[in-house]
């Protein structure tokens, strides 16, 4: 296996995803994280002049989707043939559009005070109207797969990762309630947190504002 450093501010938001799927694999990896104010200095070293970051033997890779994709080829958790592959790439650009979205794009921003807004203000009146648009995609493909609680066949991939734990920070860090109206998506949080490899981690990973 190769060597892997991790960079990314001491937060979930977009740098999660890739620590679970390492978890899941049971892989080591570096978890490079750092504060705001250390990251002026690294900033110039990234490709795009953006985190997460994930060094490779030394070669760095940018954009969240681009790393988890990559490892999920790397670890078997992708799809196993070129359309599986689109359809999945296709679930994960409607997660990364939410992700990236004008209330949940800013939310973690707003939850450790960089923006000054009110966060239950703010999650109730930008966060929700951008579930309510993104959340019945990702319910309608979760529905069109059976009942497994995943995106595609029986095996958890990259995507159900990304999915799971961006979803799972609207119930976490806005309303426990927040997905209430989405089974689907509450079944996907539940299976992917209840992987043995994950729910270990997760036990043991420390509290992040965001
Ligand atoms: N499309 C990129 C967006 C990356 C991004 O916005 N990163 C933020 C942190 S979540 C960042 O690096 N902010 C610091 C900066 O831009 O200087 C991805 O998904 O990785």
């Amino acid at each position: 296996m190769p060597h892997y450093k991790l960079y990314y501010f001491d937060v979930r938001s977009r740098g999660e995803v890739i620590r679970l799927l390492f978890h899941l694999a049971d892989e080591k990896f570096d978890d490079e994280r750092f504060m705001m104010e250390e990251w002026g200095a690294l900033k110039s070293q990234m490709p795009l002049g953006q985190c997460p970051v994930l060094e490779v033997d030394g070669v760095k890779i940018s954009q969240t989707t681009a790393i988890a994709r990559y490892l999920g080829h790397q670890f078997h958790r992708a799809g196993t043939n070129a359309i599986d592959c689109a359809r999945l790439d296709m679930m994960a650009e409607v997660v990364q559009e939410f992700m990236s979205a004008d209330g949940m794009g800013k939310f973690s921003r707003v939850l450790i005070g960089m923006l000054p807004d009110n966060k239950d203000q703010f999650f109730k009146e930008k966060v929700i109207p951008d579930i309510e648009k993104y959340a019945p995609l990702i319910e309608k493909f979760l529905l069109e797969n059976g009942n497994n609680g995943l995106l595609l066949g029986d095996r958890e991939t990259w995507v159900d990762v990304f999915a799971a734990e961006t979803f799972s920070k609207v119930i976490d860090y806005g309303s426990p309630d927040a997905l209430d109206a989405y089974p689907h998506i509450l079944a996907l949080i539940n299976r992917v947190f209840n992987h043995p490899n994950i729910k270990k981690y997760v036990a043991s990973r420390k509290q992040t504002p965001a």
